[in-house]
């Protein structure tokens, strides 16, 4: 029993790493018009680390334009956002706010940045939203993040 689970284990990860390894490793788009290229984001409950790569396609900077890639809870959405814009340049971001479920750093045009995390303990089917904590662009840039 114990090397099947292994075998199992090593399976999934095989899987995982490359016939859904567009689904674990995604990559999304900011521009200067407060837009984000995806309105969804889906990934496998298989992938037990997520990347979430962010390009700023713009060219202002990060301290005029800058984007960030944070995930919460949809409940916490709003909140977080109003936290992040409360606590001040250059992150926007409460600090180890047990409300954040992965956040990458602020980027200006030009720049990518990255964010890897663990799904496992969020719940498939569950409610959550993307979004980008500088002041005023949670309105516009944000999306569904899907676990399915
Ligand atoms: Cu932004």
């Amino acid at each position: 029993m114990r090397t099947n689970s292994a075998i199992f284990a090593l399976a999934g990860w095989m899987l995982c790493g490359t016939v859904w390894g567009q689904e674990c490793a995604q990559t999304i788009e900011g521009n200067d018009l407060l837009q984000f290229n995806l309105a969804e984001m889906r990934v496998s409950a298989a992938c037990e680390d997520v990347t979430i790569t962010l390009k700023h396609v713009g060219m202002l900077p990060g301290n005029v334009m800058g984007h960030n890639w944070v995930l919460t809870t949809t409940a916490d959405y709003m909140p977080v956002a109003a936290a992040g814009q409360a606590s001040g340049p250059p992150e926007y971001l409460p600090i180890d706010d047990p409300r954040v479920i992965a956040a990458t750093n602020i980027i200006g045009g030009g720049e990518e940045t990255s964010v890897t995390f663990d799904i496992s303990e969020l719940e498939p089917g569950g409610d959550f939203t993307f979004f980008c904590t500088f002041p005023g662009h949670y309105v516009l840039m944000n999306g569904k993040f899907i676990i399915e």
